[in-house]
């Protein structure tokens, strides 16, 4: 079916139908309501959830009487609607003082005044009951490559991550980070352009067990990668914590685009993926689906319902045709042609020595690669039958 329910957990940042389209060669096109009038909307359209920075809802600036007020409305105007804040984040990139990044600012005072900022929204997200606490570190880079040492600002990056992480634990809450790679924009170069750059920080992290990542459809395209890939190498890893939907045509700016809008056959390889999981098992992502774009500068209010709309119709249109994919026995023939299953067999057998492996004569000396060579796998029609399914 492709009517939206609280069931297929979708849900949407403040910031994205609520983006007045200001870019950085025009002014606004729409005018805004305030965070809380959006949340009956949202669930009436089928909405499960809602996600926030702490400056979508009160000012950079406002005082403790205000920011309690603002975000009791939100809280209040989701309890109402039936609508869970799955996910809070931390603003550090809009205000001038985060030009040069929060927790990788070669300023040190900038650097306490950003944790301690992040930290402040850590208790927001565990008081909205939040599961998840997003960090996009948009302003963490460079333009130029004289302005940084390098090797101090992954320090400080870990250093940042594990005393949020550490504080999480301190506090008892029941939220995990996750961060949101991305290569370019605001930032000539951002640190931590990609997941596997994520990944890769995270292992080397003390308390990365509750450290994972927010990968972003458009992110990962941006750096001319694979989103499907991402996620399943996330997934893999354990690592998997949110996602961030959109759609992006090829390597541009930061397109933002409806879900599906942008490279069409990649959202439904990743839509797969996140309705059937791995051909052979494995781990599963069980979160929101979370959706991060913009409606375009084109629409007026009506067309951020359209947009709101379209992503979610977007998902379960592909989810749909990713099921009866999966399901028919044509798939299933070619996926064996394929020796897809194999793959999930390991390749030495259980129990089975270095020494074993070593006599084995029919893996190597008696092992006829030319035959093997000669193989075939068809690819190419289990392919055109996944196109068959999305678009015959
Ligand atoms: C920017 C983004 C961000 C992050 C957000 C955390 C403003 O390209 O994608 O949206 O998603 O800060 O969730
Ligand atoms: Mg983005
Ligand atoms: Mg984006
Ligand atoms: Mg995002």
């Amino acid at each position: 079916t492709r009517t939206p329910t609280p069931h297929d957990k979708f849900s949407f940042g403040l910031w994205t139908v609520g983006w007045n389209a200001v870019d950085p060669f025009g002014a606004a096109t729409r005018e805004v309501l305030d965070p809380w009038e959006y949340t009956a909307k949202l669930a009436e359209l089928g909405a499960w959830g809602i996600t926030f920075h702490d400056n979508d809802v009160f000012d950079f600036d406002a005082s403790d009487t205000e920011r309690a007020d603002r975000v009791g409305k939100v809280k209040q105007a989701a309890d109402a609607a039936g609508l869970k804040i799955e996910m809070v984040t931390t603003n550090t990139f809009t205000h001038p003082v985060f030009k040069d990044g929060g927790l990788t600012n070669n300023d040190r005072s900038i650097r306490r005044f950003g944790l301690r900022k992040i930290l402040r929204n850590v208790d927001l997200a565990a008081e909205m009951g939040a599961d998840v606490f997003v960090m996009w570190g948009g302003r963490e880079g460079a333009e130029y490559d004289s302005s940084k040492d390098l090797n101090a600002a992954f320090d400080r990056y870990r250093e940042g991550l594990d005393t949020v992480a550490a504080y999480i634990k301190q506090r008892g809450y029941d939220l995990r980070i996750g961060l949101e790679p991305k290569p370019n924009e605001p930032r000539g170069d951002i640190f931590l352009p990609t997941v596997g750059h994520a990944l890769a920080l995270i292992a080397e992290l003390d308390n990365g067990d509750i450290v994972g990542l927010n990968p972003e459809v458009g992110h990962e395209q941006m750096a001319n990668l694979n989103y499907t890939h991402a996620l399943g190498q996330a997934l893999n890893a354990g690592k998997l914590f949110h996602i961030d939907l959109n759609g992006q045509s090829g390597l541009k700016y930061d397109q933002d685009k409806c879900f599906g809008h942008g490279d069409l056959p990649s959202a439904f390889f990743t839509v797969d993926l996140l309705e059937n999981g791995f051909p052979g098992g494995g781990p599963r992502y069980e979160g929101p689906r979370h959706f991060d774009y913009k409606p375009s500068r084109t629409e007026g209010i009506g067309g951020v319902w359209d947009s709101a709309k379209a992503n979610m119709e977007m998902y379960l249109m592909l989810a749909e045709k990713a099921r009866a994919f999966r399901a028919d026995p044509v798939t299933r023939e070619l996926m064996e042609a394929a020796s897809i299953p194999e793959l999930a067999v390991s390749t030495l057998a259980e129990g089975e020595t270095l020494d074993d492996f070593l006599a084995d004569e029919a893996s190597f000396e008696n092992f006829d690669a030319e035959a093997a060579g000669a193989r075939e796998y068809r690819f190419v029609e289990l392919y055109q039958h996944a196109m068959r399914h999305l678009i015959g």
